[in-house]
């Protein structure tokens, strides 16, 4: 027995023509329309003009590149010389710059904070007054360091001679009490105490910022720092004292024996200190005759002396620094008629005229 289709178990055998499925009329191709490439895509060979074409191609392709190449080393030459400084010192680093450019701001606010809070006692110029002298080179290179500065801001006057009663207060804000400055004037301040003299500076408004102009020129007003780069103390130079009074006591130990050498017949002059300032700021003395200079400090523990000097600036006779409330007297030798300054060296602001006639 077979499964053969259209056997019938024990029928006639068929041909094979008649057995199903029925044979099919033969299949015609459809006539279809196909999308062609154009014959130069598909033919093997490059056309000369193609082939142009892609030597064309492939050079501007390797220019661009090497462009490209070019530009990314000129960018990455660039910014390292912009960052870190051009060759032979031509431009400066930027951060240096940076640091610079924000060191400078720092010593044009200080300036602000200076004129306003300290130089109606230390002067504009830091030449001294009520507050000693901060201008000095001695003083500078090393007494006046920023931890000093910052140790006197916040401690106060006291700080600096141990005086209890010192005239300068408190000025940061995290002193006790606390001052006036924060710690931002704090350290324009410093910069600006420390600033180097070859170097000038702008007068800028407090808040503004822009650089102030002389009214009358119209020039902008510049100032220079204070310290002096190249000063060296001299060889064997003792460092400055870490009073600041200590500077003016020496031979005053020799004034009870000037005072006691005053020809009692001598004219008498009187100058008397009072609250940092001379009440006789003109006294008069006799021409060509010695007389005694009888200096009265009347202010208690703070010292005080009497430099008179000729016209020309140089001195003709100095008492002894010492602290109120005292008064000593000094024989003066005769000097010729004319005027004679005299000044605290101490507080320089503390002056008067000497006329001889
Ligand atoms: C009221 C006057 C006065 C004012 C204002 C003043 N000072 Fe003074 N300053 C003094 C006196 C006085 C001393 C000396 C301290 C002492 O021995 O008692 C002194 C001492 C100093 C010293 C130490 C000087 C040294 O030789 O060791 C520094 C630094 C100083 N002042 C900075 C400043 C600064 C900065 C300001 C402004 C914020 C300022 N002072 C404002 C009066 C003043
Ligand atoms: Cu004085």
């Amino acid at each position: 027995m077979t499964d053969t289709p259209g056997h019938e178990p024990g029928g006639p055998e068929l041909e094979p023509e008649q057995r199903l499925p029925a044979t099919r009329p033969p299949a015609e191709v459809a006539p279809v329309e196909r999308f062609t490439s154009p014959p130069s895509i598909r033919a093997v060979e490059l056309t000369p003009e193609r082939a142009a074409q892609v030597v064309r191609q492939s050079s501007n392709a390797r220019w661009i590149g090497f462009l490209a190449v070019v530009v990314v080393i000129l960018f990455v030459a660039l910014y390292w010389f912009y960052e870190l400084g051009a060759p032979l010192g031509l431009t400066e680093p930027r951060l240096q710059a940076e640091i610079t450019a924000q060191q400078i701001t720092m010593v044009e606010r200080g300036y602000n904070v200076y004129q306003a809070n300290c130089a109606r006692c230390h002067g504009k110029q830091g030449e001294g007054g009520i507050g000693p002298v901060l201008n000095k080179q001695d003083k500078l290179f090393s007494h006046l360091n920023e931890n000093y500065i910052r140790n006197v801001l916040t401690v106060g006057g006291r700080y600096v001679c141990g005086d209890p009663k010192s005239l300068m207060p408190v000025w940061a804000d995290t002193g006790k009490p606390p001052g006036p400055l924060n710690y931002r004037q704090i350290d324009e301040l410093v910069a600006f105490l420390l600033a180097n003299n070859d170097q000038t500076f702008i007068v800028r408004d407090e808040h503004l910022l822009d650089p102030k102009k002389d009214p009358i020129t119209g020039q902008v007003l510049t100032f220079t720092g204070w310290r002096d780069p190249n000063y060296k103390p001299d060889a064997g130079a003792t460092p400055y004292p870490d009073c600041w009074k200590s500077e003016f006591s020496s031979g005053s130990s020799a004034s009870p024996a000037a005072a006691a050498s005053t020809d009692p017949n001598a004219k008498v002059v009187t100058v008397t200190a009072q609250n940092i300032a001379f009440t006789t700021t003109t006294v008069t003395a006799p021409a060509g005759a010695a007389f005694t200079l009888s200096f009265d400090n009347e202010d208690a523990s703070i010292p005080h002396d009497v430099q008179i000097k000729d016209a020309s600036g140089a001195q003709v006779f100095k008492t002894d620094v010492f602290p109120g409330v005292a008064k000593r007297d000094y024989p003066v030798p005769a000097l010729k008629a004319g005027s004679y300054p005299f000044a605290c060296t101490v507080h320089p602001n503390m002056t008067g005229t000497l006329t001889v006639q």
